[in-house]
């Protein structure tokens, strides 16, 4: 299955209490990362030249093609933990943002749209015709002086994707959403929402001891895309909440899969 994830790759910084870590990020990254197994994967993105080549080698060795458009600053974020799940972002370099003839129109299997810093114009979502999947955190971020915060949006492009992600503050951005054929709206370790085919679900995280949550979203978002695209509804959705679980837990895209299938039997999923 061929999969193009189109996002900024970032440079963070991960600050947790007095240690600084300093590593590659970016929803596209963490989507790409968790689909490496599964799918050919491509990544569309814009960095600088002085991006680290060895961030860039821990990909390509997974067998990640990665097609860098040039820009002359790569999205740098700083993201504190004050806790396991709360943080608090600060956007401190962006790079430029796509242009939509930059973006290629070859079919694929699924094409993830994974910003982080308002990259993505909402023509680039309209002009899209295949099995789309987007994360709406990028699209409902504002900047006030590196500071992140959030806007409003017209949400009406949604539309025409097929998954969309949101965590519960984001998704209340959304003006008018035209809701997607799946709206997954998670919320850290509680309970979560999805909305499919006009249907509401409850479904309940699997409790397992994580280090750490950055990339949750965008791991549980191409997770579900990639299930999503072969099984119904109800079992795509238990998978990817199983696999994102197993995947924040060891931190690599390799674990015991068979043990995911088998956890994803004890996802609660509720109708309300
Ligand atoms: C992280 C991660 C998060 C996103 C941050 C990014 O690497 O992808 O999902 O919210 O902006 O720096």
């Amino acid at each position: 299955m061929k999969c193009i994830i189109i996002g900024h790759l970032t440079h963070d910084i991960i600050i947790r209490g007095n240690t600084k870590t300093e590593r590659i990020g970016g929803g596209a990254y963490y989507s790409a990362l968790v689909l490496s197994p599964f799918c050919d994967v491509e990544v569309i993105t814009k960095i600088s030249k002085s991006f680290p080549r060895k961030w860039l080698k821990e990909l390509e060795e997974k067998g990640i093609k990665i097609t860098v458009l040039p820009s002359k600053e790569t999205t740098t974020y700083e993201l504190r933990y004050l806790d396991e799940n709360t943080r608090s972002l600060k956007l401190l370099a962006k790079a430029e943002p796509f242009k939509p003839e930059e973006i290629p129109h070859e079919n694929s299997d699924i094409v993830i749209l994974n910003p982080v810093a308002n990259e993505i114009p909402i023509e680039i979502v309209n002009n899209l015709k295949s099995f789309i999947s987007l994360d709406v955190q990028g699209f409902v971020r504002d900047f006030k002086d590196g500071k992140v915060e959030f806007k409003k949006i017209d949400a009406s492009f949604l539309k025409g994707v097929k998954v969309a992600h949101a965590d519960v503050n984001e998704f209340r951005m959304l003006i008018d959403p035209k809701l997607p054929d799946v709206m997954l709206i998670s919320n850290g370790a509680d309970r979560g929402e999805a909305i499919y085919r006009g249907n509401r679900y409850h479904f309940e995280p699997l409790k397992m001891p994580v280090a750490e949550t950055t990339g949750a979203g965008d791991s549980f978002l191409a997770y579900f895309s990639y299930f999503y695209k072969q099984c119904p509804f109800m079992q795509a959705l238990k998978k990817a909440v199983s696999f994102t679980a197993f995947f924040l837990k060891h931190r690599t895209p390799f674990f015991d899969f068979d043990e995911a299938i088998e956890n994803a039997k004890n996802v609660e999923v509720e109708k309300i």
